[in-house]
Order: structure tokens, then C-alpha cells, then sequence
């Protein structure tokens, strides 16, 4: 028997080494250009010390360094007209290890051929779309930090397949100071053979993707710049429909329709081509669906031109190389990543010019669902710094509304940011004010606003089974304010919150409490009810309208909806009357129409 176990352990200890330098063999550079010859070690054990000791467990955290560890290895066919890829599950094991590396599943990307084929993703009218034989040219710009050798380069290769070659004038990598080893000399040779010319510039520092971007547009020659994340797929007829708006107009900022490359198996999804972009109240953006007025010269319904959108996501986009300059290009102040796509957003429609997405132009983006990067400055300080320079510049009373509910983004971190050179930008650009924007420009925005009402809502539960939401702290935002009277109005709202506890019913009264990060835009979901609560921060408010919707933060609007004929149980159901009122995406509908009357408050 013990000689039995120790065989036993014996044969484990051998498995385990087999098995943990078959992860150690992932440590190969990419195959092009030139493969490097693999370092064999000396002692065999020394893995499995590594491993455990050196550069941190196999289950642990790994270094960008780590990802020198590079295997790509396309198979002809993989990923094939967008197709996902199934790693085999001997590779599962390194498929999880090397997932944070990226946020991404890279050996499902290094497994696809840099020159996949994708589907045609476009519809019959934009396939048969003919454009001006004279667009203007592009510059592509693509800024990374750290990205990984495969997505990288399926990048660039699906820019220069899929671009016509006389509007394509040049590509522009611009390195944010990555410290993976393949994206110096290894990058700098592979670039050099290109069919297209490509020209790779370095930041000093790590420093961002304004800065990076700003870089690559200083050393741009072509009449457009396009701007690409460093993970994107670009599908066939993407770049024509963008060049031709411009050419139509230049004061237009048009982006393609994103399609999802998924983070996981690699497979490309056609999104929707009638959304359009947003944001809530903490300025992230959002995508919505209804339908907007297309811009059409003709009057005929034209299913290929593009939609107005209030704003961009901020990666992809087009834009004339000197109406960016004119437009004062980007905040140079934002750091890292955040806030510049709300910057540009705002800028560019109050300063007279458009924002537009070609429904006829698709291209994929790996979507993450975090990210893998380092935020020298701390994630939430460095995104709170931006998106206060972005609210102080662009949203006169609204930057007060958005310091009070956006989580860290409080009315102290607007003081350290110092932005008179936006601020002199604004002026001499004459751009118009942010009521404009939300009136002109986003009619469906659900921002508090000087014709709606603002506050908390309280549930009188009860006697009856019709829905109807009391309100006893609803605050009429005054007219035509000055800031600080605003700034006051606002924090009066916080203030008073105490008062207001004192005139509820505490073992009665109930506050509607919409789920924002749980409600999914698109489907019915229960209104909640909790305690009320006294801070504005909490995010419990809502806007009515003078049309009578009742909206809160991500486009979610009351709803009533009629309890089922003869269901018995909601009658048993206490909480029946309330198991009426949904939240969903706010439409213009009837049962989005509530009446509130101000004296009484109700
Ligand atoms: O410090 C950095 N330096 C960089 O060079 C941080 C990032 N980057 C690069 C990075 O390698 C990438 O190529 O900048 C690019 C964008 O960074 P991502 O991919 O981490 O950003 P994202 O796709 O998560 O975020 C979106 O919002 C950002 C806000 O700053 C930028 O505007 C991104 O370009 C933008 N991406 C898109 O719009 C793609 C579609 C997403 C949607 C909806
Ligand atoms: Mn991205």
C-alpha cells in the first residue's frame, strides 16, 4: 500500500509538472515576423517555483509582463464570417488564466486569422448605395495601451481589407505607453510591410487616450481623421457612408453603427441600426432605441441616411481633420480614459455642428466588462476629474444637478478642476447653453428641467386598486435661474430631506424606488418601495413632465399596467395596487400618463 501511494503521488507530481510547462509553452512571442527561439529551462522544477513563488500563482495575478506569454496561432476557417470560436477543453484552463490579462478571451482571438472573413452586415439599400466618386480621404487613428498582438493587429488588417485603398491615406498607431515587449520592435517590424502606410508614434507616458489621440491627429495628412478603439473589427463598405457625410457636410461628427464582438468566443453581432446615444445622470453613456427623425434632404423615407444622436460612445467616429482643430479638437486635461466622449458630445452640438450615426457603416467592438488596465490616479478620481471638466464647461445649471447625484462626482471635486481655457473656447465659439441641447437636440432627455417637476415620490398604500402616486416633496426648479440660485435649489432638495422625514408617515408612507442598475431598458419591471430617505444622493427622485410622464435616471418611465382579469391572487396580494406600476423605457403611451397636481402636491 505505500509503495502503491507513493506511485501514486509519484505519477501526480509528474502530471503536474507536465501540465504547468505546457502553460510555460504559451510563453512563445507571436509567430510574426520572425518567431523567437523558446527558452528551455535548465532545471524542470523551476516552472513550478516560478509559478508558486516568483511571478505569483497560477490562480493569482499576472503582469503585463506575463503576456510576453503569447501564443497566436491562427486555423484557417476559425472565427469565419463572424462565427464564435470553441477553444477545446484541454485550453480552458489557460482560456481563464489569461482571460484577466485582457479582459478578453485571447485564446479565442489568437486562434482566428487576422484577415477573418465577416458577413455583409449592411441592409439591401445601403449594399446598393453608390457614393461620389470624390470623397475626401482618412487618416485612421487607433490609440492603444497594452492591447494584445491578435486584436491589434485583426484591427489594423480589417482597416486596410475593407477600405477602399485611394480613401485610405494612412494609418496612425499611437502607443500610450504600453509596456508589453511584442509592441515595441516586434510592432515597429510588422508595420514596415504593410500595404498601406503605417506610422507608429510613442506617448513619453502613460498619459491617456485624449492626449494619445491628440498625438496621433497632430501627425494626420488626410482630409478626415477616423478615430478606431484598438479592438475593433471593421466590416465590409464601413468606411464610404462616413467619408460621404463628410463630404455632404462638415460640420458633422459621424460614427458607424458598433456591432458587438463578444469578449468571450469572438463571434460578431449585428446591432441594431436605430439606436441612438445618451446619458443618464452620471453621464455614462447610454444607447436608446425610438425612433428619431432621420436627416434626409429629400422628404422620401430614406432608410440609409443617418440619425441624429445627442451622443457618442466616444471610440468610433469621423470627423474632418480641420473642423476638429476648429471645434477645439479635445480637453487635453482629461486623463487616461472617461468624460471625453461627454465633453465632445455637448461641444460639438452646442457649438453648431452635428453628431450623426450612418446606419449603412458597421463595425465590431470587443465589448469588456472590465477593464484590464491600470488607472494611475485611481479609476473613480480620474473619471470623477474628467467628467467634472466636462459638466463645469458644458451644462451651466445642470453641472450642479449632475454633482449632487453622480456618486463622487460632489460639488468640491468641480472646485479643483480648472478649466478657463474650455470655458474661453465656449465664448469664442458662441456656443448656445445646455437648455438647448436638452430641448433642441435631446427632447426625450429625462434631466430635471424648469417646466417639470423634481423629487421624491411617496406610495400611500392602499384602500384602493387604482395606481395613483402622492407626492409631497416635489420641487419646482425655478425658471430662468442663475447658478447659484441652482446650486441652492439643489441643495435645498438635500436640506430639506430632513423636514421631509418629519412630514411622512414613517410606519406608513413608502418612497417609489426605481432599481437603476437593475432595470433592463427594454422589459416591464416592478416598481419597488422602501423607506424614505433623506438623501438626494440616493437617487430616489424623479422628474415628472408637463406631459405627465414620470421619469427617472436611464430612460425608465413609470408605467401602469391593468391587473389581470379575475386574478384572485392580486386581490389576496397586499402590495396588489403597487404590483401594477412598472418601470420601463419611457415611450410616448397612455399608460405612461400620470396627472400631478401642484397645490395639493398629489
Ligand atoms: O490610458 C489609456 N490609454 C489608451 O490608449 C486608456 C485607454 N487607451 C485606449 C485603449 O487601448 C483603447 O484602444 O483607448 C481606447 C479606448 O479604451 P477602452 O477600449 O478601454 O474604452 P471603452 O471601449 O471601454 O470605452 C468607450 O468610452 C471611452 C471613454 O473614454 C472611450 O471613448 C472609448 O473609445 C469608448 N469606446 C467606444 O466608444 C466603443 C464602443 C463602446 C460603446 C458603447
Ligand atoms: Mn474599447
Amino acid at each position: 500500500y505505500l509503495f502503491l501511494l507513493f506511485f501514486a503521488f509519484f505519477m501526480f507530481a509528474i502530471s503536474i509538472n507536465l501540465y504547468v510547462s505546457s502553460i510555460q509553452s504559451y510563453d512563445a512571442e507571436p509567430r510574426h515576423p520572425k518567431p523567437p527561439p523558446k527558452r528551455r529551462s535548465l532545471w524542470p522544477y523551476k516552472n513550478i517555483v516560478a509559478h508558486y513563488i516568483g511571478k505569483g500563482d497560477i490562480f493569482g495575478n499576472m503582469t503585463a509582463d506575463d503576456y510576453n506569454i503569447n501564443q497566436f496561432e491562427p486555423k484557417q476557417g476559425e472565427g469565419a464570417d463572424g462565427r464564435p470560436v470553441i477553444v477545446p477543453p484541454r485550453d480552458r484552463f489557460r482560456m481563464q488564466r489569461f482571460f484577466k490579462l485582457n479582459s478578453f478571451n485571447i485564446l479565442a482571438s489568437d486562434r482566428i486569422p487576422l484577415n477573418r472573413t465577416l458577413k455583409d452586415y449592411r441592409t439591401g439599400e445601403c449594399r446598393d448605395k453608390r457614393y461620389a466618386n470624390s470623397l475626401p480621404n482618412t487618416s485612421v487613428i487607433i490609440v492603444f495601451h497594452n492591447e494584445a498582438w491578435s486584436v491589434l493587429l485583426r484591427t489594423i488588417t480589417s482597416v486596410i481589407n475593407r477600405s477602399p485603398r485611394h480613401l485610405l491615406r494612412e494609418i496612425i498607431l499611437v502607443d500610450d505607453a504600453s509596456n508589453r515587449s511584442f509592441l515595441k520592435r516586434q510592432l515597429e517590424a510588422y508595420i514596415q510591410v504593410l500595404a498601406v502606410p503605417t506610422r507608429l508614434y510613442r506617448m513619453k507616458e502613460r498619459s491617456g487616450l485624449v492626449p494619445a489621440r491628440l498625438l496621433g491627429a497632430q501627425h494626420a495628412r488626410g482630409d478626415v481623421l477616423t478615430f478606431l478603439d484598438a479592438h475593433c473589427e471593421c466590416s465590409r463598405g464601413w468606411l464610404e457612408p462616413l467619408l460621404a457625410r463628410i463630404g455632404e457636410s462638415r460640420e458633422v461628427v459621424i460614427c458607424p453603427v458598433i456591432d458587438i464582438i463578444s469578449d468571450d468566443n469572438f463571434s460578431y453581432t449585428k446591432t441594431f441600426e436605430n439606436h441612438w446615444g445618451a446619458f443618464n445622470w452620471q453621464l455614462s453613456f447610454r444607447w436608446f432605441s425610438s425612433d428619431r427623425k432621420r436627416q434626409t434632404t429629400a422628404n422620401t423615407k430614406d432608410s440609409t441616411a443617418p440619425i441624429a444622436t445627442p451622443g457618442m460612445a466616444g471610440g468610433l467616429f469621423a470627423i474632418d481633420r480641420k473642423y476638429f482643430y476648429e471645434m477645439g479638437a479635445y480637453d487635453s486635461d482629461m486623463r487616461i480614459w472617461g468624460g471625453e466622449n461627454v465633453e465632445m458630445s455637448f461641444r460639438i452640438w452646442q457649438c453648431g455642428g452635428r453628431i450623426e450615426i450612418s446606419p449603412c457603416s458597421h463595425v465590431g467592438h470587443i465589448f469588456r466588462s472590465s477593464t484590464p488596465y491600470t488607472f494611475p490616479g485611481g479609476m473613480s478620481e480620474v473619471l470623477t476629474a474628467n467628467l467634472a471638466r466636462a459638466a463645469t464647461v458644458w451644462m451651466d445649471d445642470w453641472q450642479y444637478f449632475v454633482m449632487l447625484y453622480t456618486a463622487g462626482l460632489s460639488l468640491s471635486a468641480r472646485d479643483k478642476v480648472n478649466v478657463t481655457d474650455r470655458l474661453a473656447l465656449r465664448e469664442k465659439l458662441q456656443c448656445k447653453p445646455f437648455s438647448w441641447y436638452l430641448e433642441t437636440i435631446w427632447p426625450e432627455h429625462f434631466f430635471p428641467a424648469p417646466d417639470r417637476f423634481f423629487g421624491r415620490i411617496i406610495w400611500l398604500d392602499g384602500e384602493t386598486e387604482c395606481t395613483q402616486a402622492y407626492s409631497k416633496h416635489m420641487k419646482n426648479l425655478p425658471g430662468r435661474a442663475l447658478s447659484r440660485e441652482w446650486k441652492r435649489a439643489f441643495e435645498e432638495i438635500d436640506h430639506k430631506a430632513e423636514e421631509f422625514m418629519s412630514l411622512i408617515d414613517l410606519e406608513r408612507d413608502k418612497c417609489l424606488r426605481p432599481l437603476h442598475d437593475n432595470v433592463p431598458r427594454s422589459s416591464l419591471q416592478p416598481v419597488t418601495v422602501g423607506d424614505c430617505t433623506s438623501h438626494a444622493q440616493t437617487m430616489d427622485m424623479f422628474v415628472i413632465t408637463p406631459k405627465g410622464q414620470i421619469m427617472t435616471n436611464d430612460n425608465v418611465c413609470l408605467t401602469y399596467r391593468p391587473p389581470k382579469q379575475g386574478a384572485l391572487k392580486l386581490l389576496r396580494n397586499r402590495n396588489a395596487t403597487i404590483s401594477n406600476v412598472m418601470l420601463t423605457q419611457c415611450a410616448i403611451e397612455p399608460s405612461q400618463q400620470w396627472t400631478y397636481d401642484m397645490d395639493t402636491q398629489q
